[in-house]
């Protein structure tokens, strides 16, 4: 349980998984939570006027190009509606004062965004402009007054492909060296990617390859595809077989090196098959697109108002984390490898395997 004013939590555990980084993780996603309810919500007769508040750049980065299609098909289908896109670039420190400029025109029925950096922001510009409402993908923060958030469960989504990424090392593939080894390229520490995904990432990989290494160099920014792909490089020519690039645009630089060098690369958030046909081997997805849509109709209608203040958490049993086993390079993975990631998947989209993040309450 999770006692928001104590700020302490307790996971439930998987039976067969200790999985205590999960609690840390949620130790520092909740580190700024509040406790308040929900505001008094302001008549809405005019059709609506959406923002989308993108943390970086959309082009390269499929968690956001999700964001805007799916606030993008929200609102095509609301008579008079409009949309407007911010794209607030790679410079974080000036997330803050766009976000601020944002809510300040007083414009907007509701700003929506996709980042686990966000409600921290969202609760600043919140205390100046108590109208404005915010959904955000992607994030965890409960009690916030004007603040909806949506946590996906991404330790699921880091197991999928580590799984993958294990049978991948210890296989007979022309891209897997003798070494059991695989690797992250990450463009920068944060608590959702060191507490949720990696450790979700290492579980299935040790699941599948015991004993098998995993290696994680860190770029310094989300863009800076060259170095990307300076990193990937090394771990490879190092005996790294496949690589995870959570990496926004410069995941880019991972994908050029590994097909320079045969190897391969697993893909998260979107299809990434097409990238680079046969190079990119398994792609676990976030449906974004699908979250964004429903929860900016839900939040634009009629009651939606009661959403404000929750924070939800979804994951492959609900159908926001999910495997995309369609692309070309997949089918032609190795039966055996196939047959064993679908049933770990399929397990996952049953709900029969969890890793699960609940019991949390205040
Ligand atoms: N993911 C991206 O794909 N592109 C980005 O530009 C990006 N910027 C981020 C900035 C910060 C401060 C943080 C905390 C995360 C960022 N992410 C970005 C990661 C994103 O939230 C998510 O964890 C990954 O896309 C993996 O699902």
């Amino acid at each position: 349980m999770i006692d928001c004013k104590n700020r302490t939590i307790r996971p439930v555990r998987h039976p067969n998984r200790p999985l205590g980084a999960l609690g840390l993780a949620l130790i520092l996603l909740l580190a700024a939570g509040g406790c308040s309810k929900s505001p008094e919500s302001p008549a809405k007769a005019a059709p609506p006027k959406v923002a989308v508040f993108v943390p970086g750049l959309v082009s390269g980065s499929p968690i956001y190009e999700q964001l805007v299609a799916g606030a993008t098909k929200a609102v095509a289908e609301m008579p008079g509606a409009t949309l407007k896109v911010v794209e607030a670039g790679f410079n974080q420190a000036e997330w803050l004062d766009k976000l601020s400029a944002l809510a300040a025109t007083g414009e907007f029925d509701l700003i929506v965004s996709s980042n686990p950096a966000l409600p921290e922001l969202a609760k600043k510009v919140a205390a100046n402009f108590p109208k404005a409402r915010f959904f955000i993908a992607d994030a965890w923060m409960e009690g916030a007054a004007g603040i909806h958030t949506v946590l996906y469960n991404q330790y699921e989504q880091g197991y999928m492909v580590g799984y993958l990424a294990g049978l991948i090392t210890q296989s007979a593939m022309p891209g897997a060296t003798k070494d059991k080894k695989v690797g992250i390229v990450a463009a920068q520490g944060y608590p959702t990617l060191d507490l949720l995904i990696e450790p979700g990432f290492a579980a299935g990989l040790s699941e599948a390859a015991p004993g098998a290494a995993l290696e994680k160099r860190v770029i310094g920014n989300w863009y800076d595809a060259n170095k990307a792909a300076e990193l990937a490089g090394s771990l490879m020519d190092g005996g790294v077989d496949v690589i995870l690039p959570i990496a926004g645009g410069a995941g880019q630089g991972v994908v050029s090196a590994a097909k320079a060098r045969g190897r391969y690369v697993v893909w998260f958030d979107g299809d990434g098959y097409a990238l680079s046909p046969g190079t990119i081997v398994g792609c676990s997805v976030l449906r974004q697109e699908k979250l964004v849509y429903l929860k900016v109709k839900a939040l634009l209608a009629p009651g939606g108002d009661a959403l404000y203040g929750k924070a939800d958490i979804v994951g492959a049993k609900e159908g926001y984390v999910d495997f995309d086993d369609s692309g070309e390079a997949y089918k032609n993975l190795p039966e055996t490898i196939r047959r064993s990631l679908d049933s770990r998947v399929a397990e996952l989209r049953a709900g029969k395997k969890s890793f699960p993040i609940t019991g949390l309450s205040q």
